[in-house]
């Protein structure tokens, strides 16, 4: 595969590193996972995404930070408790399929090895557009090849960078949030959105533009193709208890997820597009 002139592939510690550097910002993807680890645009040089010092980079284990891709599910299974966390494509190797430089961005398409697994039967093919500008733009785009329908949950399972936890706003969720730390009661998003404890909620709007706010950084979120936006901070206990992070690790942090976690039905030759812009 001809890689375009502003990407380039370095191998680091187990796995592929492919580096995007235009004159719009810099972005490391890693191939395992389709991965992207950093996304900091020029304008600001303000890093956008937040990766886990600890985090695992040895090509067996999903990466901590940046964003993961949760998919053919999104969390546990369903009905398979022995079956990974967020599916199955985080955790292996993606290739190259299409790299093109245009003069606002570098446009970078991957896909999995493998689509079908235990606890998923449709037959898919799954492309990973990433496109690196001064917005970081990417979809997820799950087109299925078999003569039956599927449905798939998933996300774009984002760790922002914030300056400082306590002092960051979330604007642009209303609406109802299925708390996964109360039995996935239902409760009121609140305003201001703030954060002072562990946080992992479903929020059942679908609205098309969110902030985040921290310091004097404003991160703008913009999202399509969702049925929900997860929101996560595993706060310090957790943060404590997980090896792949760093103890005050969830100080720096914000999960904010373009996700479907009701379900999306995908109908034979038709395809789904997950979208998230970051800017
Ligand atoms: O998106 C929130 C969540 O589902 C949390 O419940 C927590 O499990 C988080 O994802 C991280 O999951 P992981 O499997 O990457 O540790």
């Amino acid at each position: 595969m001809h890689l375009c002139n502003t990407a380039s592939l370095l191998p680091q510690d187990d796995i592929e590193m492919l580096i995007i550097d235009n004159e719009h910002a810099h972005a490391t993807i890693s191939l395992f996972g389709a991965h992207i680890l950093s996304f900091t645009p020029k304008h600001d040089k303000v890093q956008r995404l937040w990766l886990s010092k600890n985090a695992l980079l040895d090509g067996k284990h999903p990466i901590r930070g940046g964003i993961p891709i949760c998919w053919p599910w999104f969390g546990a299974h369903a009905t398979n408790a022995e079956l990974s966390s967020h599916g199955y494509v985080r955790n292996q190797n993606w290739h190259i399929v299409d790299c093109q430089d245009t003069e606002q961005c570098t446009k970078i398409s991957l896909r999995p090895g493998i689509t079908t697994g235990l606890g998923f039967d449709g037959q898919a093919q799954l492309t990973m557009i990433i496109t690196v500008g001064a917005e970081l733009r990417i979809q997820l785009v799950t087109e299925n090849t078999g003569d039956s329908a599927f449905t798939y949950t998933g996300a774009l399972h984002t760790y922002f960078h914030v300056d400082d936890i306590n002092d960051c706003e979330l604007t642009g969720l209303t609406g109802e949030y299925l708390d996964k730390l109360q039995d996935f009661k239902r409760f009121d998003t609140p305003t201001p959105y703030r954060f002072n404890q562990e946080t992992d909620r479903v929020h059942l709007a679908t609205p098309k533009e969110l902030a985040i706010t921290s310091g004097n950084h404003l991160t703008h979120i913009e999202s399509a193709g969702h049925d929900s936006i997860v929101v996560w901070n595993p706060w310090s206990e957790k943060s404590v208890s997980m090896q792949d992070m760093e103890d005050d690790g969830f100080q720096k942090m914000l999960c904010v997820e373009t996700a479907v976690t009701l379900g999306q039905q995908v109908l034979p030759g038709q395809s789904h597009t997950l979208e998230q812009v970051i800017r």
